[in-house]
């Protein structure tokens, strides 16, 4: 017996010795400690055992068991530690190592540009509001009291689709669905891209941005118009802007006027940015024509409004000092990156 027990101790640290992972362990220890193991069969057999030969045996299954332990949750803590350590070393961080680049983008500078006049307007209670690009000839041209015969509906100057549907050449159309709908009173701009039949070169693209505003409700005057646009300058080219108004002609608008801003760069003094003028021309306004408010289905007994139109990349240019609106198209990643 003592022999038997010998022998399977032997085995069962030679079985130990050669694992080389902790689910090889665990089989030892079950084949051998465990319920159907090895040491228990003997323990099982102890009935043929002379009953004085009994404690003797018992003792040596017990310190052969305890030995077969003893090595095996040594084995065991080893081999752990072993695992933590290699673990460890592959995931060390090297801290001196260069930080990889985070390219992050930013916005667009006719975006910025947009996104300033937005915050203006918002901050004056006006909605944003936009509309389709493709329209009917009645919404950009007929219901703003622009005449069939009249030079901007020529195939020269607008992209028509069918005789009847064209590419929108300002955001007007987009004031006029909304004047349609009838919720007075309106204060409003209406920014989006627009499409005229222009050669390329620095001032002109066949697709530019506009922003078009529209006040509508009682007992607005040209009062109202001139504070509004008055403090719209200020707010975006500097506190110290002065305003000029020049009398001008559109169809939409009756009386109809440019205005003018004072050179943010020189002051009014007359400089290179302002050709030696002293003044940059920023937008078109007027009071809505009564015919206008009228096609619409708006009383200009009772309603009367204000309008203007400003270029969004004119305002890009103009406020960043870039002299080629063809650099707001290209997209050229070194001319970006400056704003
Ligand atoms: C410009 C300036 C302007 C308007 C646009 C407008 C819109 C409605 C009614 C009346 Cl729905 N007017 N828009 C008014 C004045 C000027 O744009 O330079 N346009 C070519």
């Amino acid at each position: 017996m003592k022999e038997k027990l010998e022998q399977i101790k032997a085995e069962a640290l030679r079985q130990i010795a050669s694992s080389d992972a902790l689910d090889k362990l665990n089989e030892v220890r079950v084949n051998y400690l465990g319920k159907k193991g090895e040491l228990t069969a003997v323990l099982k057999g102890m009935k043929d055992v002379a009953a004085e030969e009994r404690p003797k045996v018992g003792q040596l299954v017990n310190e052969t068991r305890e030995e077969i332990e003893r090595v095996l949750e040594e084995t065991v803590r080893k081999m752990e530690k072993a695992v933590r350590e290699a673990k460890m070393k592959q995931e060390v961080i090297d801290v001196t190592l260069p930080a990889r680049k985070n390219n992050v983008g930013h916005r667009h500078p006719s975006t910025i540009a947009l996104e300033e006049v937005e915050r203006i307007f918002i901050g004056m209670g006006y909605e944003v509001v936009e509309g389709p690009e493709v329209e009917k000839d009645y919404y950009n041209f007929e219901a703003l009291n622009i005449p069939a015969d009249h030079p901007a509906k020529d195939e020269q100057d607008t992209f028509y689709i069918t005789g009847d549907i064209l590419l929108r050449t300002q955001t007007s159309s987009t004031q006029v669905h909304e004047m349609e709908k009838g919720h007075l009173p309106i204060r409003m701009i209406a920014p989006g891209r627009v499409f005229r039949s222009d050669e390329v070169d620095a001032t002109h693209s066949p697709s530019f941005h506009q922003i078009e505003g529209l006040v509508i409700d009682r007992n607005i005057t040209l009062a109202d118009l001139k504070g509004t646009l008055a403090e719209f300058a200020r707010e975006l080219f500097g506190e110290e802007t002065k305003v000029k108004f020049r009398p001008h002609h559109f169809p939409f608008t009756e009386p109809s006027a440019e205005m003018d801003v004072s050179c943010f760069k020189c002051g009014g003094k007359g400089c290179r940015f302002c050709k030696g003028e002293g003044w940059i021309e920023i937008l078109g306004c007027g009071m809505v024509h009564p015919h206008v408010l009228e096609m619409s289905g708006i009383d200009p007994e009772k309603y009367s409004g204000f309008a203007f139109g400003v270029g969004l990349e004119r305002i890009a240019l103009l406020k960043y000092e870039i002299d080629d609106m063809r650099l707001l198209y290209e997209n050229d990643i070194r001319f970006l990156k400056q704003f």
